[in-house]
């Protein structure tokens, strides 16, 4: 048997200072640039590798819906690591049109100028995260990330029944009539098990807390932000918006340090600007 070691604490970089590991990489303060690799390298098309902060970064558009959804985290790694993107928004008429063109038949999609079309929103947030140094190099730091993005997917997997029972109650064994009152009853009483004493979503946001508890730097996977940041903000961000019926605006409210980490990440400039853009 291996012997255990304790997993390492950090000390917070500056917010405007590059990660420790993404020395590649330039600091998400600077917008990157890139260069192709050559075909013999990556044969699967062009990819494009951070070189600097001198050329225009290639245009890149990424389309979802006018919701934050599961794009917020890419937006976030986005702005964060300065990369210029169109937002663009789409509602359900468009979105009609687009869904054939698109590789699963699903938003988010990601277009970067002379690249194919890429899809799936953790995988965008991924190879963004490691564009703009938002994911670090070594691997040990890189699995911490990933565990991060675990619970947060586990989170909203505990979400997804209440939110499809109202347009999917089919998937659950009720008639595609049932009523939208007794949808949203039954959407109420999940979210409230959910948000119980003993419910899964405190059992989750206890482990990220007990994460942060490690993490002398407040943030989630190392001395700076990284993509497990952007994306265990906008899930805390729905959870205490009082948008979800059932669950309380106070739920964070005894784990200090995820409201803490809250407030830090929401500080970072480019975030403000961001949510500021949005009102
Ligand atoms: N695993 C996918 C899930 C994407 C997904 O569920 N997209 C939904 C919106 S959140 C969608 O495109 N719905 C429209 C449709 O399926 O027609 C991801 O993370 O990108």
């Amino acid at each position: 048997m291996p012997t255990l070691v304790a997993r390492p604490s950090y000390t917070a970089l500056p917010v405007n200072q590059a990660s420790m590991y993404g020395a590649q990489y330039p600091s998400y303060v600077a917008a990157p640039t890139y260069r192709s690799l050559p075909p013999t390298v990556y044969p699967y098309g062009p990819q494009v590798v951070a070189v600097g902060q001198q050329q225009q970064p290639r245009p890149m558009k990424l389309t979802y819906f006018n919701i934050e959804g599961v794009a917020e985290k890419i937006r976030l790694a986005l702005k964060i690591g300065r990369i210029p993107f169109e937002d663009e928004r789409v509602d359900m008429n468009q979105w009609a049109a687009l869904k054939p063109s698109t590789p699963f038949g699903q938003l988010p999609i990601l277009q970067i100028e002379g690249r194919p079309v890429m899809a799936q929103s953790t995988a965008i947030l991924r190879f963004i995260g490691r564009v703009t140094g938002l994911i670090p190099l070594d691997p040990y730091a890189q699995f911490l990330v990933d565990e991060v993005l675990g619970l947060q997917e586990d989170i909203s997997k505990t979400l997804a029944p209440s939110m499809y029972i109202m347009t999917r109650c089919h998937m659950y064994g009720y008639p595609e009539d049932l009523p939208e009152d007794e949808r949203r009853g039954i959407q109420h009483r999940i979210r409230e098990t959910l948000a119980s004493e003993k419910g899964d979503l405190h059992r989750l946001l206890g482990h990220l807390d007990s994460i942060l508890e490690r993490s002398q730097a407040g943030w989630f996977a190392g001395p700076s932000v990284t993509v497990a940041d952007c994306a265990v903000f906008p899930t805390l961000r729905q959870l205490r918006s009082g948008k979800l019926d059932g669950i309380p605006v106070t739920i964070l409210d005894k784990y200090p340090r995820l409201v803490q980490f809250y407030e830090r990440f929401l500080a970072i400039p480019q975030v403000q600007v961001h949510y500021n853009e949005a009102k």
